[in-house]
């Protein structure tokens, strides 16, 4: 037995695979049902006591260089062939398709670099807002129809409670904590109770902008709403302002800018009118300054509000707002290249 096992040890030393089908064969000759060792295993059996340990140490040895003969030959292989399943090449480049920015990110991150650049900074407050903070610090009178269950959505545990209209909640609560100068703008979500359509949803996105420090005048509104025009629609675009009405602000006014489409010759856009609304805005109301302790015999302030869906759909020419919010990819992949 001793020379058998020499023998095959030698021929396990010998053996080299060209690949891996002959491996295959190697381990079957040796460790198989049928192959050499469990045949050398059976044999042990009738080995004279005195002769079993060194056999038994023999046979051991044989079956271990086997194993390390087969694990050596198989890494050898993989590496020659480049099996997949052992070999992966962690350089190669990623084949998952990538992803891109939803349009209203694109747009909102935009409208905040535009701002950074003029020193406003960014704040945030909750979507669930009190009474005080969504309604009656922005000087809207008791009985103000967006106060109504028509317009807002409540709370139901708390009357007191609804999910905030606008973020010019966020910019009361800037003003509580801080006194001028005060330069900020608050992107986020509001929610109004409107039926979905084409052109409004339950839920959208603002951006809405303050400035309230000694001796600002109508006149910064409309330097800082020009620059933020151009800089958003491109140089050649052209502002316009007409009077209007919110509870918070007095004056008040909504801008128009020069339709981005037809240049202001007129196209379905604009309605054949060359001008497309953007936003609201107007001077601080001194009631809302005087809510949330701002001297308003020193201070003044200039505000303005602007729905992100609406001037990204004039951006990219988007028809219908529900786009946004289906995530639909044939729409979104659209926009991969954008920012
Ligand atoms: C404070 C005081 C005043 C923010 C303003 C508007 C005008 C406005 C609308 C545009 C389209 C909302 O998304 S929209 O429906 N907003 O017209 N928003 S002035 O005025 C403020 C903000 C904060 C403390």
């Amino acid at each position: 037995m001793r020379e058998k096992i020499n023998a095959l040890l030698k021929e396990v030393e010998a053996f080299s695979a060209e690949n891996l089908e002959e491996l295959e064969n190697f381990r079957i000759k040796f460790l198989g049902k049928k192959g050499e060792i469990p045949a050398l295993f059976a044999d042990f059996k009738s080995v004279p006591p005195e002769q079993r340990r060194e056999m038994g140490q023999l046979i051991n040895t044989l079956k271990q260089t086997v194993q390390n003969k087969i694990v050596a030959l198989k890494e050898k292989l993989d590496t020659q062939t480049g099996d997949q399943e052992t070999q992966l090449d962690l350089t190669l480049p990623a084949s998952a398709p990538l992803g891109s920015r939803h349009p209203l990110s694109i747009v909102r991150n935009e409208i905040i670099d535009i701002f950074s650049r003029i020193g406003f900074t960014v704040s945030e407050g909750p979507e669930i807002e009190d009474d005080f903070h969504n309604f009656t610090a922005l000087n809207f009178p008791e009985e103000h129809p967006a106060r109504d269950m028509q317009d807002t959505f409540f709370i139901e545990k708390d009357p007191d409670l609804a999910l905030r209209t606008h973020t010019s909640s966020v910019q009361v609560r800037v003003m509580e904590k801080s006194q001028p100068p005060i330069r900020t703008i608050s992107p986020g979500r509001v929610f109004r109770n409107e039926a979905i359509s084409a052109r409004a949803h339950c839920i959208f996105h603002q951006v809405e902008g303050l400035y309230v420090d000694e001796n600002v005048s109508f006149t910064d509104l409309k330097q800082t709403l020009f620059y933020f025009a151009r800089e958003l629609f491109g140089e050649h675009t052209k502002i316009r302002f007409r009077p209007s009405y919110f509870p918070f602000t007095e004056p008040s006014a909504e801008m128009d800018v020069s339709c981005n489409i037809c240049g202001g010759k007129g196209c379905n856009i604009c309605k054949y009118t060359g001008w497309v609304e953007i936003l609201g805005c107007g001077m601080v109301d001194p009631n809302v300054l005087e809510a949330c302790h701002i001297d308003n015999k020193k201070y003044t302030g200039f505000a303005f509000g602007m729905g992100i869906e609406r001037i990204t759909m004039l951006k990219y020419q988007v028809n219908d707002l529900r786009l946004f919010f289906e995530n639909d990819l044939r729409f979104l992949e659209q926009f991969t290249a954008a920012r």
